[in-house]
């Protein structure tokens, strides 16, 4: 929320590109507009430790923390595992997604994965989706919000950010004490590719989100730097008015 103060955005970038060269040249025309990065390092082709390494300089040179969308959804156990492996989300990663599926543990799991290489980070539950006919309804998400309310590791939720209704919604279980973050949202597209839907940025927060992820409105733009800063208008005018 510094970083977002600081910018005037309350836009996280879904940086949803397959090279980490793609990755740094948009990190650097957008950084400025952007309050965080959110990435799927597994849609990465070249990825190596070393090539990682640029993308979080990157990050890092305009104060962006590192979002690794890796919707883990496993036991705990071999969530703890998995935040090692060959991209050691743990080294890297400030914030991590997940899913509830398998049951509350799956936080501590994740948690246990940032302890073995001496950092803490903070993850985010999926409460809500974006996409069409998902099934995190009902007492799902009741039991999504009771999860993260009973952690420390958890700052936040995913909530779907084509609907200003199921946010204002969410933002009404979920209280003040922790974060809403809405993927979902674009400035002119209504629909999306493969069942995405899409909501106006500024609509999600209103409704009561604190991020908007925004991907293919900024990145499938021609201009990205004028996306960004056009999405970072519209979140903190909203912002303002909310
Ligand atoms: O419900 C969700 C949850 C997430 S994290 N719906 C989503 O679309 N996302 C992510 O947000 C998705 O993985 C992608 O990286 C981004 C949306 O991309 P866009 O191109 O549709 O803006």
């Amino acid at each position: 929320m510094e970083t977002a103060s600081e910018k005037e955005s309350l836009v996280v970038l879904a940086a949803d590109l397959s090279t980490t060269g793609e990755l740094v040249r948009l990190i650097d025309l957008v950084g400025p507009h952007i309050a965080a990065l959110k990435t799927h390092v597994d849609m990465v082709e070249d990825f190596s430790g070393d090539s990682w390494q640029e993308v979080v300089k990157a990050a890092q040179s305009h104060d962006l923390m590192l979002f690794e969308d890796r919707k883990f959804a496993d036991i705990g156990k071999v969530s703890q595992t998995q935040m090692g492996g060959v991209y050691d989300i743990r080294s890297w990663a400030d914030i991590v997604t997940a899913h509830r599926v398998s049951g509350p543990d799956i936080v501590d799991g994740i948690a246990a994965g940032w302890d073995e290489v001496q950092r803490i980070g903070g993850v985010f539950l999926l409460a809500q989706m974006s996409s069409r006919g998902n099934l995190l309804t009902g007492g799902y998400t009741d039991e999504t919000i009771a999860t993260g309310a009973a952690s420390p590791h958890v700052l936040g939720y995913i909530g779907n950010g084509s609907s200003p209704d199921d946010i204002s919604s969410l933002r009404e279980k979920v209280g003040e004490g922790k974060m809403i973050w809405t993927p979902g949202v674009n400035l002119s597209a209504e629909e999306g590719a493969l069942g995405q839907r899409y909501g106006h940025p500024s609509d999600a927060i209103k409704a009561g989100s604190d991020a908007v992820i925004v991907g293919s409105g900024i990145h499938g733009t021609a201009d990205p730097a004028a996306a960004a800063r056009a999405y970072a208008e519209a979140t903190w005018s909203a912002l303002s008015g909310r």
